[in-house]
């Protein structure tokens, strides 16, 4: 491909879905709106400012501490953050880093070498840096995993009690079309909103944003649409707003139960068909158990939600059809199982499982995929390999492994010691921006002997590693766009040469495996572009033998973009329909082979914090806990303006755009003499950061809400102590596990104070 044609224009696609790219003599200049898109992204936007950024890594870099320090343990650990970094030439630096893997699974065991690697990375099938980096580590003998994501990883691991399913599976394969939600469903009631600025993105990419445009439809059908959520703006305009205070969702969902029940209103032939130990459940429903009904009134103090409000809600919900929706944020806390699975119990109660419109759904608005019901072509994903080390941790519990070796944990009825960990190999995450607690992690960070990192970026992350080499942004290489979740389909073109001395993580990973004697396991002998062709090849086969005719890769690139016809209109038959039709034939995956409302299976881990059945437990920090240090619920979406921490080098630049902004009621502002613009300090005992105040009455008064995203540290250093120069919301938030059941992130679990920074 010529890169250095005059002026060029291509399309691409994204995590945030296809864009065009305009480049001149080699150089990416701009970014424009993808003519397929009926809503397009803004987030591309900052795409030619980042990929030229200052902060890009030009070379391969040693931590000097490291460089110098003696072999082995003494690598002057403490200077992570700290020291400044030495280039090297790429053969130099490729023998010590091959050296050093080396020596760790030599001396440790690959069962010392982390490579969990959390992060989104970018798009792009083939040159998925997480997929790349555990082919290679399963190439030199394997390596600790992690199991989740800090998405959903609570719900991955409650969802298959209750269903019997992956939750990804029910998820992404079993959730009715925003199509068929228009056409059946009366009632949206949605927990935690279905947010618009979320399903910009989707892993792998969204094409054509939808999801306004069928809020819009919903509105003019009618439909009653309830947003259930700390925040007004976490739906669309024009739905209702029952304001809820986070980490208090069971509460009312159990009250919304307890109305069913007491109303007569609850559908108990659904109940006995379908699901199994209601009969255990109701008695601590109704009271009976703890001398406490689960009435509206008794849920009103805990979620601020009146009393008369959550019966009208109850009764509505029990007239028509009606959809349950969860947002992944509602298990992203402490016991976050307990929205969950409650939710479930209440949909069951309900009667609408399996049926058109109805029932629970999950994820919807998260990510913009999810509502979009596609045929499913199998192919374009790399295969990892085998891995020899069977250790995995749960994703979110990487400090404690760092801080804990051997010492046990539970994890969804098992017990085990943490591993050993000596070397942590990261390579498309940012852990200094996605993890809970920094200045925590910051402590753990110190404890392996070596830490790698391949990034494009200098970000916190890169700034804590001791050997950093800089890899190719996906303009920089050819690749193969698809999502599962979107019905188009791209070459993504090298569209500029690689800035600086970036390399692709494939090629990085080659040469450190023929370095140690792996380099055929790894690349069976393919380049990277032989690879796109064979990756493409299964996929090609794939879609013919479904009757869909796709042009060969040279067509493809070619064609740059092509749409398929693999979108399902109209209903598609789930694991939960065929479940409704024949329960017998087609029981679930479970014990009992239905819905559990009641789980023997939990309820013999004999956890108090996961017991057999959902129940109301209330998080360590959340406004029923509030003391005057710390008086307000901090949560943390996700950022409108980027995906995470990509591309914030580009957007901090902008004059006044950090840091970032504070959601705050007026009410709250004005006992603390905060007006509009203000810079902020938003404290607790963990961390501090700064923020602009954001007055608005869009939130409740004591709930701040604070994006994720901004760049810990910002150019270096942010001990324990100091204030967080743009904002990161993760110096605030709490590192402990959702429950010793899912050990999900509990990035919702924060209280904070705020107060002027003068
Ligand atoms: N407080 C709080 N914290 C949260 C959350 C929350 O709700 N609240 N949400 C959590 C969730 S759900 C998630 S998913 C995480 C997200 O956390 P991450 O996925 O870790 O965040 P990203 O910023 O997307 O990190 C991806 C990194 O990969 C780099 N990268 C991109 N392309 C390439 C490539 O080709 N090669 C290499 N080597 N690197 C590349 C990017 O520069 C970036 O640094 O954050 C979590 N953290
Ligand atoms: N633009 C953009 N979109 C993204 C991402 C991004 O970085 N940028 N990240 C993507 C990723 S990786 C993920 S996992 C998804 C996450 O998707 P979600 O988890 O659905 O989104 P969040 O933004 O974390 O939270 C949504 C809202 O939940 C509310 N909330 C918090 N706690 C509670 C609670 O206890 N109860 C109730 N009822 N509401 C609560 C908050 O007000 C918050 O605004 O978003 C994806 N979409
Ligand atoms: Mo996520």
């Amino acid at each position: 491909m010529d890169s250095s044609a005059p002026r060029k224009t291509q399309v691409t696609s994204s995590h945030w879905g296809a864009f065009e790219v305009i480049t001149e003599n080699g150089r990416l200049i701009e970014t424009r709106p993808f003519s397929g898109d009926p809503n397009p992204s803004d987030i591309p936007k900052a795409i030619p400012a980042a990929v030229y950024h200052r902060s890009r890594v030009a070379r391969p870099s040693f931590r000097r501490g490291w460089l110098e320090g003696r072999e082995g343990t003494d690598r002057n650990r403490q200077g992570r953050g700290i020291d400044d970094y030495v280039e090297l030439p790429w053969d130099e630096a490729l023998d010590i880093t091959a050296q050093e893997i080396d020596r760790i699974r030599k001396t440790h065991g690959n069962s010392a070498i982390f490579g969990g690697s959390y992060g989104w990375s970018s798009a792009g099938r083939f040159h998925h840096a997480q997929s790349q980096v555990h082919r290679f580590l399963n190439a030199i003998g394997g390596y600790v995993a992690s199991f989740g994501s800090y998405s959903t990883g609570c719900a991955q691991a409650i969802i298959p009690h209750v269903f019997g399913v992956p939750f990804l599976k029910y998820n992404y394969g079993s959730q009715d079309s925003w199509d068929v939600i228009a056409r059946h469903t009366d009632t949206l009631v949605m927990f935690g909103g279905i947010n618009t600025k979320n399903a910009q993105v989707s892993m792998g990419g969204v094409t054509e944003h939808e999801t306004a445009d069928w809020f819009a439809r919903f509105r003019d059908k009618g439909m009653r649409l309830v947003n259930v959520s700390p925040q007004r703006s976490d739906a669309p305009e024009g739905c209702d707003w029952i304001a809820v205070r986070p980490a208090s969702d069971t509460a009312l969902m159990l009250a919304l139960a307890h109305v069913l029940e007491s109303e007569g209103l609850s559908d108990h032939d659904f109940l006995d068909r379908y699901t199994s130990g209601f009969d255990r459940f109701r008695p601590y429903l109704m009271g009976e158990t703890d001398g406490q009904p689960k009435s509206p009134e008794w849920a009103a103090p805990l979620c601020g939600v009146g009393a008369d409000a959550i019966r009208d809600l109850a009764r509505h919900m029990a007239q028509g059809r009606t959809l349950i929706t969860m947002a992944w944020s509602l298990q992203r806390g402490e016991h976050g199982e307990q929205p969950y699975w409650m939710s479930a119990v209440l949909a069951a109660m309900l009667g609408q499982i399996g049926l058109p419109g109805g029932g629970v759904g999950y994820g919807y608005g998260a990510i913009g995929g999810i509502g979009k019901t596609m045929q499913r072509i199998e192919g374009l994903t790399l295969p990892q390999g085998d891995n020899a080390v069977s250790e995995v941790i749960p994703v979110a519990r990487i400090a404690d492994m760092l801080l804990n070796p051997g010492v046990p944990y539970d994890f969804n009825g098992n017990r085990q010691p943490y591993p050993d960990i000596r070397l942590v190999y990261w390579a498309g995450g940012n852990p200094f921006h996605h993890h809970q607690d920094l200045h925590r992690l910051e402590q753990a960070w110190r404890q392996p002997e070596t830490i790698i990192v391949n990034e494009p970026w200098w970000t916190a992350t890169a700034q804590r590693a001791d050997i950093v080499f800089p890899a190719t942004t996906p303009y920089e290489r050819e690749d193969i766009g698809f999502s599962p979740l979107d019905e188009y389909l791209f070459n993504m073109p090298a569209l500029i040469p690689p800035v600086h001395e970036a390399r692709d993580d494939y090629d990085i990973f080659t040469d450190l495996a023929a370095r140690m004697g792996a380099e055929e396991t790894y690349t069976e002998g393919r380049s990277s572009e032989q690879w796109l062709r064979h990756l493409y090849g299964t996929f090609h086969a794939n879609a013919t033998k479904a009757g869909i005719d796709l042009p060969d890769f040279d067509g493809l690139r070619a064609q740059n973009w092509l749409k398929m016809p693999v979108r399902e209109r109209g209903e598609v038959k789930s694991f939960l329909t065929h479940f409704r039709d024949d329960p017998e034939g087609r029981a679930l995956d479970t014990p009992s082979g239905r819905i559990e409302i009641f789980s023997e299976r939990i309820d013999g881990f004999g956890y108090d914090d996961c017991p057999g059945h959902p129940v109301w437990l209330p998080p360590s920090e959340w406004l029923g806990a509030a003391e005057s240090a710390a008086p307000l619920h901090l949560v943390s979406p996700q950022p409108g303006d980027k995906l995470h921490s990509q591309l914030e080098c580009a957007l901090a630049d902008m004059p006044g755009a950090r840091p970032v902004a504070l959601a705050i009621h007026p009410t709250a502002a004005k006992v603390r003499g905060i007006a509009q613009g203000d810079l902020l300090r938003v404290f607790n005992a963990r961390g501090a950061a700064r923020a602009r105040a954001h007055l608005t009455t869009d939130i409740l008064p004591d709930v701040v809400a604070m994006p994720t995203g901004a760049w810990f540290g910002a150019g270096g250093g942010n001990a324990a102590g100091t204030i967080d120069p743009d904002g990161n919301p993760n110096v605030l938030t709490k590192d402990v596990g959702t429950s010793r059941l899912g050990q999900g992130a509990s990035a919702h679990t924060a209280l904070v104070e705020v107060a002027r920074l003068d």
